[in-house]
């Protein structure tokens, strides 16, 4: 394939949150030295700053201690330990988005405030899913603002997805009823919901969201399969109470973290995978159908710590 590979677009789009970090880290290991308690906590100020939280930077540095305390290190020796342990707090949350061709329509809702990438996400998983050469019913649950139905209109003509979509403030559960019915009977294989996000009015969001739940496990006890929360990067630690509010509320059993490529604070991903150990299926790190990717937590890694070799 042309351009440049995955890994090398990963490197790139988290450039601003490894820049940050490996800036912060050389910083605190000029030259080299000796792993102290300060050095420690300078070193815990670097991830706080990164927006890896102050529990995750405070087990982070806890591990390089463990073999490291009162060693001459270098920034480099850091960054690579660094690296380690977070893979190791990522690996279990890796989760590819498995379809089960057993369950027709695969009923995948999409959830998230306005704006973190909700439609995208679900015009370029209906890309993946289509080129994987299974069929694809969207729809547009988001019904109070038309600009959403046109834009998830668009992922369909693209991808060759039927959309269903009611009027300007029609009722959202209605519609996700219909569309069940819609993507059983054109037998698709899965069906992919959209939904408003209005940070404003939660608990209207909230109501609306678990009324579609309850919509659809009527039809099914176990729809939807799965619920995905779509978090942007660029609002750092505030995603994790996204994650709170929307886990609490409707059964949140994925996500999908969006907006790596511009921002400094990639690091809340392990944050949010060492508190809330949710799969996470992959992450954006660009606005076109091929900047989705199934989340490899050692490039990951490897990446926000901006180690060059390819992991
Ligand atoms: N840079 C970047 N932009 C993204 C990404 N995902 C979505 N966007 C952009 O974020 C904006 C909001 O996305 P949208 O899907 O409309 O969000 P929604 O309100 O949650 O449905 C759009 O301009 C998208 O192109 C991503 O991974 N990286
Ligand atoms: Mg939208």
């Amino acid at each position: 394939m042309a351009g440049p590979s995955w890994f090398e677009r990963l490197k790139r789009g988290l450039a601003r949150s490894s820049a940050r970090l490996a800036d912060g880290i050389q910083g605190v290991f000029t030259g080299k030295r000796r792993l102290d308690d300060d050095a420690l906590e300078e070193l815990e100020d670097v991830l706080i700053a990164a927006d890896l939280g102050p529990a995750t930077a405070a087990k982070l540095t806890a591990e390089i201690a463990k073999s490291r305390f009162d060693k001459e290190v270098s920034a480099d020796e850091v960054r690579r330990a660094l690296a380690e342990a977070a893979a190791d707090i990522l690996r279990p949350v890796a989760e590819p988005l498995t379809i089960d061709p057993n369950k027709k329509p695969y009923v995948i809702l999409v959830a998230g405030v306005n704006g973190t990438g909700k439609t995208t996400t679900i015009g370029k998983l209906a890309k993946r899913f289509r080129d994987e050469g299974k069929s694809v019913t969207l729809c547009a649950g988001d019904t109070f603002r038309a600009a959403a139905v046109e834009q998830l209109r668009i992922w369909g003509e693209r991808t060759g997805a039927p959309v269903v979509a009611g009027s300007t403030g029609a009722d959202a559960a209605g519609l996700v009823f219909d569309a069940y019915s819609q993507a059983t009977e054109n037998g698709s294989d899965v069906l992919l919901i959209d939904t408003a996000g209005r940070l404003q009015n939660k608990a209207d969001l909230m109501a609306e969201l678990e009324k579609i739940h309850r919509v659809l496990s009527k039809r099914g006890a176990d729809l939807p399969h799965r619920t995905l929360l779509v978090l942007d990067a660029t609002v750092g630690q505030n995603a994790l109470s996204q994650a709170q509010v929307f886990r609490d509320s409707v059964n949140v059993n994925g996500l999908i973290v969006t907006k790596l490529d511009g921002t400094a604070k990639g690091g809340v991903l392990i944050a949010l995978a060492e508190k809330f150990g949710l799969p996470v299926h992959a992450i954006g790190v660009g606005e076109t159908a091929e900047d989705l990717r199934a989340f490899d937590p050692d490039q990951f890694a490897s990446s926000l710590m901006g180690l060059i070799d390819d992991a």
